[in-house]
């Protein structure tokens, strides 16, 4: 641990805490602010020029702006950053003002935008900013639209935002390194309108996927398809935060994807319409109700419901991309009886356990197998009722009754009305529970409470 790289890296983590921290400051640059923690951040209120309502960043946070001269301008820096991906692992990547993802850019349609860029990385870089409409100049291409950054260079870029929506940013050179060391960030638009496309809650993250071997902190940049965590915004379950809502709330997530791969992100719970690409809003007319809906590479959707009480699940439905740092050449050894091999093993190795004859939720205990130094176990969680059994892109929406307007704070587990939780039969006769046919909603069943046991 004493490279150059190291040192940066070093640097940054002295500075680990929480909140905000002053880090650049050069004569006509607006400051650089620096993020020090992964934990999701309260939206970032307007601070002048036009109103809109701001997004929440999971696991992330918006970037403050000043205004000059009627533009907006905003510092990014790109550099070594240290990223939490969950208690007991940290990677050394690349990123934004601290953080990987970067912060999320806000803005208005309307607004003249100067984002001043400066690269602290040990190699050239280019931000391009993904589904906006700009100057052929402005779009970020390294070679084609502009020189490359060179390390400690400081470029300005700065166009109209002509149109709303959700897009990103992401650098346009040596980009199979940069964006798999985590370079990526959220840029949202918001409407000149503050009521058009209103929603009471408007949650915004990324897809990203990294190959870090156990024991190791720096993503292997030469992979193509098999990585080990599959993380909503450089965050993995069960350390991401779960999004909270209220009962009745409307409630939009913006997804973007920038892995390798598209993930159908599922909701439970809800029917929700896509109302959002990076192309733009979605008109009415041409929206349907999905439960997934499947964001490809360099996609980004915007989706939109009501929020229904309970606690939902929302992940991928590529069940592998909810797991951590597994490795998939495993062979599979359910029915295979391994007592006699095992003990045999176990003369030569103290420590060695059988695996999976039984499946493998076994695995998700993790006092059971001593694992190597930041990693993270394939799969974990404790919900109320026992272990999750999963990790990666899989988070949690709370939804409560009582939840006050802007608090985003987790309420804990959700206490389901009696009656309304499966049960573990036991031999009585269960009184007839009368479940009315479903309503659009889902949610209006007439249930009877029965008599049998309750585990909760
Ligand atoms: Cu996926």
């Amino acid at each position: 641990m004493s490279s150059r790289r190291d040192f940066l890296y070093k640097t940054g983590f002295s500075a680990l805490g929480v909140g905000l921290v002053s880090k650049v400051q050069a004569a006509g640059i607006p400051e650089a602010v620096s993020q020090t923690s992964a934990e999701t951040q309260a939206p970032l209120m307007p601070t002048g020029g036009r109103s809109y309502n701001p997004v929440v960043t999971l696991n992330g946070w918006s970037l403050p702006y000043r205004i000059k001269n009627g533009v907006k301008e905003f510092h990014l820096v790109a550099e070594p950053v240290l990223r939490e991906f969950a208690t007991g692992m940290v990677a050394h990547m690349w990123g934004y003002n601290g953080q990987s993802p970067g912060p999320t850019i806000e803005c208005v349609e309307g607004d003249r935008i100067r984002i001043f860029v400066t690269n602290k990385l040990p190699e050239h870089t280019t931000v391009h900013w993904h589904g906006v409409l700009l100057p052929s100049g402005m779009d970020g291409v390294g070679g084609l639209n502009q020189p490359h950054i060179k390390p400690n260079q400081t470029y300005v870029y700065e166009f109209t935002m002509t149109k709303s929506g959700t897009f990103m940013y992401h650098p346009h050179a040596d980009e199979m390194v940069q964006m798999a060391m985590g370079m990526m960030g959220a840029l949202i638009v918001h409407p000149k309108n503050p009521n058009f496309m209103k929603v009471d809650r408007d949650f915004v993250f990324l897809l990203s996927a990294y190959d870090i071997d156990p024991g190791s902190y720096t993503p292997r940049v030469s992979e193509m398809t098999e990585f080990n965590l599959w993380t909503f915004n450089s965050r993995v379950f069960p350390a991401l935060d779960p999004l909270v809502a209220r009962t009745g709330d409307k409630v939009r997530i913006r997804v973007g994807n920038l892995t390798m791969t598209n993930h159908p992100i599922h909701l439970h719970g809800h029917t929700f319409e896509v109302t959002g690409t990076d192309g733009g809003w979605v008109p009415k007319t041409a929206r349907w109700p999905e439960v997934t809906t499947d964001v490809a590479v360099g996609q980004m959707r915007a989706v939109e419901f009501r929020a229904v009480a309970g606690d939902w699940a929302f992940h991928c439905h590529k069940s592998h991309h909810t797991m951590n740092a597994m490795g998939h050449k495993l062979p599979t050894m359910i029915g295979v009886p391994q007592q006699e091999i095992a003990e045999k093993i176990r003369k030569l190795v103290p420590d060695y356990m059988a695996m999976g004859s039984r499946g493998m939720a076994d695995m998700s205990d993790m006092a059971m197998m001593p694992l190597p130094d930041n990693t993270l176990p394939m799969m974990s969680g404790e919900g109320p009722f026992g272990a999750l059994e999963m990790g990666g892109m899989f988070t949690v929406l709370k939804v409560r009754d009582n939840q006050a307007k802007d608090d985003y704070c987790d309420p804990g587990w959700y206490s389901s009305p009696k009656g309304t939780t499966a049960w573990l039969y036991e031999g009585e006769e269960p009184e007839t529970i009368r479940a009315e046919p479903a309503t659009s909603t889902g949610h209006d069943l007439q249930v009877r409470k029965p008599t049998g046991h309750f585990g909760h």
